[in-house]
């Protein structure tokens, strides 16, 4: 009985430790850089919150549509530009270099936000 323990003991440590390495390596490989995020920015009332985002370099921002009437989210400088987005959906976009990205709503140009990249 208690050499039957012991090897289910033994036994246990590995099986942990191999279980908590499968379950850590999906997130590793999802993102191969850890230090960048994912910023939100959510679009509400004909406008886009928050206004301006710093976010560093490699970061993705997704912005979603919270109103209940469409809106666009499209790059003053032509860097990107979503499809028409209706309500709860989303769009992303990955910035890999620095600099200041002016954007607007093309159904409603008075909505205007900025992302910063350092
Ligand atoms: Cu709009």
């Amino acid at each position: 009985m208690t050499k039957k323990y012991v090897w289910i003991a033994g036994l246990a440590a590995p099986v942990m430790i191999a279980v908590l390495l499968l379950a850590a390596s999906p997130s590793v490989a999802a993102n191969a850089n850890p230090s960048a995020p994912v910023v939100e920015v959510t679009i509400d009332n004909f406008s886009f919150g928050p206004h301006s985002v710093t976010v560093p370099v490699g970061a993705t921002v997704t912005w979603i549509n919270r109103d209940d009437i469409p809106h666009t989210v499209v790059s003053t400088d032509g860097v990107f530009k979503s499809k028409v987005r209706d309500t709860d959906e989303k769009f992303s976009y990955t910035f890999a270099k620095a600099g200041t990205y002016p954007y607007f709503c093309s159904v409603h140009p008075k909505m205007t936000g900025t992302v910063v990249v350092q």
